[in-house]
């Protein structure tokens, strides 16, 4: 009897140590999940937010303002500007406004693919990181000379 007395007091000393790291274990859990917040906007899929935060993390070395202009508004469609020179290496913060219509910024040796509607602004941030003339249009009005160009040197 006194035998299984002190296996019931050992498996009762087990469970409660058990616990105990178990409580632990939910302790630093907790904490993981309170320090993530910070995380979130680095991986956010917004690219608003990313833009911003990169802003204030100092990576984007220039912004540029691009206005695509169009029948509704200005009477004509382009990009103004429609030429950019950037060095290579250069991260550019792109803040794009539309006048009236709907427009995109594509360029399809990057594979991107931005788009804006009327009255509104995108931002989206590029790398530039490798030299090259490279050709940017809208889809749909690139047949009315919604073109531009961009040109990265060294
Ligand atoms: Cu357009």
């Amino acid at each position: 009897m006194v035998n299984s007395q002190q296996v019931l007091i050992n498996l009762m000393v087990k469970i409660f140590s058990l616990s105990a790291i178990c409580f632990f274990m939910a302790c630093s859990f907790v904490s993981d999940t309170e320090s993530a917040p910070s995380d979130i906007p680095l991986i956010s899929p917004e690219p608003t937010l990313l833009s911003e935060n990169l802003v204030e993390i100092g990576q984007t070395s220039k912004v540029v303002k691009i206005t695509n202009k169009d029948q509704g508004g200005s009477g004509v469609y382009e990009f103004s500007p429609s030429e950019l020179n950037f060095n290579v290496g250069e991260a550019i913060l792109f803040e794009m406004t539309a006048e009236k219509e709907f427009h995109t910024f594509t360029i399809d040796e990057m594979e991107i693919d931005e788009v804006v509607d009327g009255g509104q602004t995108t931002k989206f941030q590029i790398s530039f990181d490798r030299p090259g003339v490279f050709r940017f249009y809208c889809i749909p009005h690139e047949a009315f000379g919604m073109v531009g160009t961009i040109t990265v040197e060294e």
